[in-house]
């Protein structure tokens, strides 16, 4: 029976993971950490702790209350905040990862972490981007991903702590909002969509971007982590992907179905500048053939569900 530890609870990620691996696990076997105190109505559900995952003395504590085998660490500031505070960037996104290979060491845990598309730069190849090449990103969001790859591989090699992760692309959901990344216009164009019947984008047409709705996203996690570790080649981190589309691809998909949406553009030349050094799409063949990696959801199918959810969401005065 697995134990497991999500820290970063609260986030777009983690308030879905949550429920996800207590479904598969069971309630009590997942305890839910976050350093924001709202999460504690949240996740009513099994335990929660309220943790700052910088204080390593209180998550060991909680790693040794509740014998936890396997830590998720979910913690990180997204590329565009990341951009405006590179130094709290560092120190929250690494601090964050070594407390948890740290405590993972001591006391015999797996772990995941989740690295992204931003851990590749302007060098790396734009289309089909492979599993293993040139990574020389120039957003410290990318340089702590890329440093957490490494951390991770050297944590599994020298200490033998199993560390597994993934690069994920764009994550679109519709439970909680992601914040400060590059990739949110993707998300934020639904909400647009069906309550002001307009969005204003900020990233220019023709910026291909990879994406992945976030049922995908969960099953990448477990599958992973679940995955038979003799045949995986790579550990940190695999390529994953869903889907790859430009923004005027995602309108078109809404306005399908909402005829009177509008969208203009109004570019952010920060978000732009990052987006313009991350793929247009990722080769994700090693993680299809190490763990069977194999996404369900696309454009399509994504836009008839979100807009379902979330216009149920406004229907029941759930959103305003
Ligand atoms: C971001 O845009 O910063 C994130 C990511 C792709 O890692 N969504």
């Amino acid at each position: 029976m697995k134990n497991i530890l999500v820290v970063g609870a609260g986030g777009q990620i983690g308030s879905e993971l949550v429920p996800h691996l207590q479904k598969i696990y069971g309630n009590s076997n997942v305890v839910a950490a976050d350093i924001n105190t709202k999460c504690a109505d949240v996740f009513k559900d099994g335990p929660f702790e309220l943790l700052d995952a910088l204080d390593a003395q209180k998550f060991a504590d909680i790693v040794k209350k509740y014998k936890i085998d396997t830590i998720y660490n979910m913690v990180a500031l997204l590329s565009a905040t990341g951009e405006k505070n590179p130094q709290l960037a560092w120190k929250i996104n690494m601090g964050a990862l070594m407390n948890s290979l740290e405590i993972a060491r001591e006391f015999n845990c797996a772990v995941f972490t989740p690295s992204s598309i931003g851990a590749f730069g302007p060098n790396s190849p734009k289309d089909n981007t492979p599993q293993d090449t040139i990574m020389r990103p120039t957003t410290i969001y990318g340089i702590c991903k890329v440093t957490g790859e490494m951390l991770g591989d050297y944590y599994f090699q020298k200490y033998g702590v199993d560390t597994r992760s993934v690069r994920f692309p764009g994550i679109i959901s519709n439970v909680t909002l992601p914040g400060g990344g590059t990739t949110d216009y993707a998300v934020e164009i639904y909400y647009g969509a069906i309550q002001q019947k307009h969005y204003v984008c900020p990233l220019p047409e023709g910026t291909y971007l990879d994406m992945m709705y976030m049922p995908d996203a969960l099953d990448a996690c477990v599958q992973l982590m679940e995955a038979d570790p003799s045949k995986l080649k790579h550990r940190n981190s695999f390529n994953v992907t869903a889907m790859s589309f430009e923004p005027s691809q995602i309108y078109a998909a809404i306005k399908k179905r909402i005829p009177d949406f509008t969208m203009e553009y109004d570019v952010d030349p920060v978000k732009k500048a990052i987006a313009d050094s991350w793929p247009n799409y990722m080769d994700d063949s090693c993680a299809r053939e190490e763990w069977g990696w194999n996404p369900k959801w696309n454009l399509e199918t994504m836009t008839d569900d979100m807009l379902k959810v979330i216009g149920e969401k406004y229907k029941a005065g759930l959103l305003k």
